[in-house]
């Protein structure tokens, strides 16, 4: 076939949620009006209310990012010694655990669903694990009866690393409402964000106000600091961009679910090409497919570089699988043998460009160009 004309500018895997800016200023004048700049600040609690109604949850606290919000969700159960984890997450999870000094212990993921395996999990218990951190990875949810079960009968924590499941349900049950805590991310490249900013959900009121005292240099009132906190608070211009933000995501939602739904009827049956699917569809965060590279005739590292001559950025969210990052290769879990699935699905998967303003017919270009390739 003729190759395709690539893109004059380049194709990101996602593009920032947006408000028009004038919407955007009017909160500002109004921060500008008050000089009420962060510390529980107006428009943050009205952001923590506007959200826990929208994603029907309970006991939901603003921080700074997803990363401040595992650390933070750590250490409001005081956690300590090993945690299970998956490698296939953002080295964000791993290093939160870390820098809580907390040992990461990885077990192996299932091949349909990519989130952790609870067979593995069973099998990497030890004397000292204190909790469980599955990853909702590209919003796809984990097993969580079966991980609920588990952590009931050694009386751990679970505890969801959801940075990437913003909207995501289970059966009609937001996921934040399923284990201890579940953890939001809201970077700039989330389907809902803040630029930067984050949330845990707690199963408990009480839990929730740990979190929001350890939130704030540990203070409870204005002279009591009842916990070693640090400064993990969201600031009223980040709440300002989620509240303008907030209105915007049903739309973007269905203009990701017109790019998947192209992806998806160009795509399927391509030998050596497979795509990863929620069951339910509803992953929009991420559209995620697999190149296997002997069936597909090329590697999937070749088939991202190709991309990158049709101005397409193209990610392998998330190679190296975190087992094989330096710092945390010498760990006795590390060994890619423990891994299987993981080291495997890390080289072959790839996260195509994904979010509303894409557009079908920049997507359908995108499939012209993946069928070039493979053609080629
Ligand atoms: N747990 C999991 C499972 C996670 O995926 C993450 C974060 C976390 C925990 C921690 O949450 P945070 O502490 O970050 O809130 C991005 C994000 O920085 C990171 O938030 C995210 N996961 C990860 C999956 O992706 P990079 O290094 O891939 O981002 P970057 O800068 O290469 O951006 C990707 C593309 O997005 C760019 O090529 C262009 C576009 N982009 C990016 C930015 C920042 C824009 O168009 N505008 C922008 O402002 O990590």
């Amino acid at each position: 076939m003729a190759r395709p004309p690539a893109f004059e500018k380049p194709v990101y895997v996602v593009r920032p949620l947006l408000p028009a800016s004038d919407d955007y200023a009017a909160l500002i004048r109004e921060i500008w009006g008050r000089q009420w700049l962060t510390n529980k600040g107006p428009l943050q609690d009205q952001l923590e209310l506007a959200l826990s109604k929208y994603l029907r949850t309970p006991n939901l606290s603003l921080v700074s990012s997803g990363t401040t919000a595992l650390m933070l969700a750590f250490r409001a159960f005081e956690l300590s010694g090993e945690v299970i984890t998956t490698p296939l997450t953002s080295p964000a999870t791993i290093n939160a655990i870390t820098w809580c000094g907390l040992t990461p212990v990885f077990a192996d993921i299932d091949p349909v669903s990519l989130t952790i395996d609870p067979v593995a999990v069973a099998q990497a218990m030890g004397p000292r694990t204190s909790a469980i951190v599955p990853v909702h990875i590209y919003g796809m949810p984990c097993k969580v009866d079966k991980l609920q079960e588990i952590a009931d009968g050694r009386n751990l924590r679970l505890i969801y690393d959801g940075a990437q499941a913003f909207g995501v349900e289970i059966e009609g049950t937001s996921i934040l409402n399923f284990g201890d805590v579940c953890i939001l991310s809201f970077h700039a490249t989330k389907l809902f964000n803040t630029a930067e900013g984050g949330a845990i959900a707690a199963r408990d009121r009480e839990i929730k106000q740990r979190i929001d005292a350890l939130k704030a240099l540990g203070y409870v009132d204005e002279t009591t600091v009842a916990l070693p906190g640090i400064n993990g608070r969201m600031n009223e211009l980040t709440a300002a961009l989620g509240l303008a933000n907030l209105g915007l995501v049903e739309a973007e939602r269905s203009g990701r679910a017109k790019v998947a739904d192209v992806y998806r009827s160009r795509l399927a049956g391509k030998p050596g090409l497979s795509i990863v699917n929620n069951p339910d569809g509803s992953n929009l965060q991420y559209f995620v497919i697999r190149i296997d590279n002997q069936a597909c005739g090329i590697s999937r590292d070749l088939f991202c570089d190709r991309l990158k001559e049709f101005n397409v950025f193209a990610r392998r969210y998330f190679y190296p699988p975190c087992n094989e990052i330096p710092f945390y290769r010498n760990l006795p879990s590390s060994d890619p043998q423990n891994l299987k699935v993981a080291t495997r699905v890390a080289r072959e998967v790839v996260v195509l460009p994904h979010y509303g303003a894409l557009g079908t017919v920049a997507a359908h270009r995108i499939c012209d160009m993946i069928d070039y390739l493979l053609d080629a």
